[in-house]
């Protein structure tokens, strides 16, 4: 049997498109998507799927036996706004998950793990403009706080284990297949949909903050190329700092008016806005654009355009 690829947390909004890609590359029997339940029935009909709770770790390792796993991407977390709501679910979730496929792979089970990171890494006594790879992290959002402990976890079990993991601080990744759930940067997709449908969007997070943001393309190129990589070329086993673009809600806004003219923007900031003015406005990527040549394609108003686009369709 050949081995295969497990995606836990595939129905998620990276989860998703990461499936698609993946089952693109090494072909839709070789992935096998799984989730705590069946909620994208495209994606569940689409090719192998299995029900999987990321906190059980006999079910995941069951699952790696049975279809012959060699590769997982544990995609499956509660994010920074959620976590603030349900602190010790979030803890519980994003920690054990993590020690599950770790574990696995520290007894050879698993032969390499992605697990990705976040700028919620960081916190307010971070240098906010181009945050370097190596500088304070100090989180005060528990996501953060989970993803911050992670890193240091996968570090260990890379130095101590030999454990392939690898990772990436993902940034507000924009989407039109799938929806966010529960982040502080959701209002950068929120705002696509509402402008197709209302011509108008109510922004959680004031006009002028600025957060590190990633179209979702060059996320999934990031995660596929970073997973490619020759290992001696992985310099970076807590996780890459990973860089596209940073804007306002106020510069999205305008990008969307030069589309749609009528579009009006309202704020009303809520306590997400606390989380987003813990985290830089701007990250320096410049290690992983070293070690395994990343670059990203998208700016503001590229992105702008195949939302719009796409979710015309969608909506029309
Ligand atoms: C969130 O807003 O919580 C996430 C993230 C930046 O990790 N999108």
């Amino acid at each position: 049997m050949s081995s295969k690829i497990l995606i836990i947390g595939a129905c998620g909004q990276i989860g998703t498109e990461l499936t698609l890609k993946l089952r693109e590359i090494h072909g839709v029997d070789n992935v096998i998507a799984s989730d705590i339940n069946t909620r994208k029935l495209d994606l569940v009909n689409a090719g192998p799927f299995v029900i999987l709770d990321a906190k059980n770790f006999n079910a995941i390792k069951d699952c790696c036996i049975n279809h012959n796993v060699d590769t997982v991407y544990l995609m499956a977390a509660l994010l920074s706004a959620t976590g603030e709501k349900y602190p010790m679910e979030a803890w519980d979730l994003n920690m054990n998950s993590l020690f599950h496929v770790l574990n696995l792979a520290k007894v050879g089970q698993i032969k390499k793990v992605f697990w990705p990171s976040s700028i919620a890494v960081f916190g307010p006594t971070t240098p906010r403009e181009n945050t370097p790879q190596h500088t304070i992290c100090e989180p005060t959002t528990v996501y953060g706080i989970t993803k911050q402990v992670g890193e240091r976890w996968c570090e260990y079990y890379h130095d101590k284990y030999g454990v392939d993991v690898r990772s990436l601080r993902y940034p507000g990744i924009i989407s039109h297949k799938a929806m966010p759930g529960g982040g502080t940067t959701d209002y950068a997709v929120e705002i696509y949909h509402e402008a197709i449908k209302e011509k108008k969007y109510e922004s959680f997070l004031s006009e002028n903050t600025k957060l590190p943001m990633m179209f979702m393309d060059d996320a999934i190129a990031a995660t596929t190329e970073l997973m490619a990589a020759p290992p001696e070329n992985i310099t970076i086993r807590s996780s890459y700092n990973l860089s596209a673009i940073s804007f306002t809600p106020q510069d999205v806004a305008n990008s969307i008016k030069a589309e749609i003219p009528e579009f009006t923007m309202t704020y009303n900031p809520d306590f997400r806005q606390a989380i987003a003015d813990s985290w830089p406005s701007s990250i320096d990527d410049a290690v992983a654009r070293k070690d395994w040549n990343w670059d990203h394609q998208f700016n503001l108003s590229r992105m702008t355009e195949v939302m719009l686009k796409n979710l015309h369709v969608k909506y029309n």
